[in-house]
């Protein structure tokens, strides 16, 4: 196994960036951490292939879509926004056979893609040897057969949905040693980014490493075994060697790919934004290959303001000093109707709540582009574009109903669509409602 010593760097003091910090809680509660039970591994067993991932697809199934007549007249998204910033959506492999409803609607309006699930390494990688490529290969069709289609690569290093057998091993209480878990994460770097070199422009190499309530590495009450076990391999007093050693393995992969660190509540929590701004400061300064930074932006129909947000962008574009190239981009976006602490199962949208969804969607966009013009930002991708297919339903509350994007749920663009395009049609898009 290949490791980098990286060499020692002065911890740089940064000053806050907002004086007043807020109590909104996490946007995302991730998986329960498996149990570590007493076990060993064995050696790596022969790579096979398993079949088909089939992820969320039982929530569809009897769907039938019916796009509105009108639905070609409409502007294409990704055109009203050609020399501001690419756009994007999450997507399933099941949107995306040929002709169907999400084919055309996700193709006329984005141009860059993110695997909302299929390529997590709890499905790729379910057990030792075992690689399942089903579901990312046809992605990588997808892309091939639009050439113009962006793809993402969601993600390599995550403490939810990673494999429980990562994690367990010949150390302390079964759990696995640091070696074992290097060796685990560079088979799985090594073998999808190197399977679809060339093919993904980005990878989410690291996804949500940093913690809510300190700001620092996740630990192990934090639900993350991946800095408790891989710990500080060089000495330097930092344990984000975990994170150096998977931007080094993707860069290695596919020279070519972009490689993004990626969190949650940067634009909102200023613990969390100064946490995770210094330590890829500290690891830019050390040159590891981080190309950009991905704000997910799951954010709610009051919270955060649009000023705080875009501090967050303006003090993350200042890690420009050290990598003049370094990419923004908003990875995740979608607006909740709902407040955090708010335990409503449904919300009218009545004329009223469709503005403010409209509104806020217009002030959001209305912003991305003027960072966009500054070279602050990059791409902008919505975890998803109808309301049917939002995590937010059913989530943080069951049962809920949530209308987070820009089209409803038979596809129908919303006033909100108009917000995006087009802030002086809302009102009248609200009327056609
Ligand atoms: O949208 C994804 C949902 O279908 C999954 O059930 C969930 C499992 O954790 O992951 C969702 O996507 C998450 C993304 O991978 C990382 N950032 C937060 C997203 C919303 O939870």
């Amino acid at each position: 196994m290949k490791i980098k010593i990286l060499k020692p760097v002065t911890a740089i003091a940064i000053a806050m960036l907002f004086t007043a910090c807020n109590n909104v809680p996490a946007a995302v509660v991730t998986d329960t951490v498996p149990e570590i039970q007493n076990t060993t591994t064995s050696a790596p067993a022969e790579i096979t292939t398993v079949g088909e991932t089939t992820v969320d697809e039982a929530m569809f199934e009897g769907k039938e879509y019916r796009l509105p007549a009108t639905y070609e007249t409409l502007p294409n998204l990704k055109d009203v926004f050609a020399d501001d910033f690419y756009l994007g959506t999450a997507i399933n492999t099941f949107q995306l056979e040929e002709g169907t409803d999400t084919y055309n609607l996700a193709l006329k309006h984005f141009n860059i893609f993110t695997t909302e699930n299929e390529m997590k390494p709890v499905y790729v990688n379910p057990s030792e040897g075992v690689f399942d490529f089903a579901a990312p290969d046809k992605f990588i069709a997808f892309g091939d057969a639009n050439p113009d289609a962006i793809l993402r690569g969601h993600t390599l290093v995550w403490h939810s949905q990673a494999p429980e057998w990562w994690f367990k091993g010949s150390g302390e209480g079964g759990r696995a040693t640091s070696d074992e878990l290097m060796a685990r994460m560079t088979e799985y770097i090594n073998t999808t980014v190197g399977r679809y070199k060339g093919k993904i422009k980005y990878w989410d190499v690291v996804n949500e490493a940093f913690s809510d309530s300190t700001g620092q590495l996740r630990q192990l009450h934090e639900q993350s075994y991946w800095a408790p076990i891989i710990g500080d391999l060089d000495g330097d007093g930092d344990e984000y060697d975990f994170i150096e050693q998977a931007f080094y393995l993707a860069r290695e992969a596919d020279p070519d790919a972009k490689l993004i660190i990626n969190d949650y509540n940067l634009e909102q929590d200023p613990r969390k934004l100064n946490g995770f701004y210094d330590a890829v400061k500290s690891m830019l300064e050390q040159g590891v290959p981080i190309d950009g930074v991905g704000i997910q932006a799951h954010i709610q129909l009051e919270w955060p303001s649009i000023i705080n947000f875009k501090m967050a962008i303006e003090k993350l574009a200042t890690l420009k000093e050290i990598n003049p190239d370094l990419i923004i981009q908003v990875t995740e976006l979608d607006v909740s109707m709902y407040a955090w602490s708010d335990q409503s199962l449904t919300v009218d949208m009545n004329a009223e709540n469709e503005t403010k969804l409209a509104v806020r969607y217009a002030d959001l966009f209305d912003m991305f582009r003027e960072e966009a013009a500054k070279g602050n930002l990059e791409t902008v991708v919505m975890w998803g574009f109808y309301d049917g297919m939002s995590w937010l339903n059913d989530y943080p509350i069951p049962g809920r109903t949530n209308h987070p994007l820009l089209f409803d749920r038979d596809l129908i663009a919303k006033p909100a669509f108009w917000g995006v395009v087009d802030r002086t049609k809302i009102d009248a898009a609200v009327e056609e409602e």
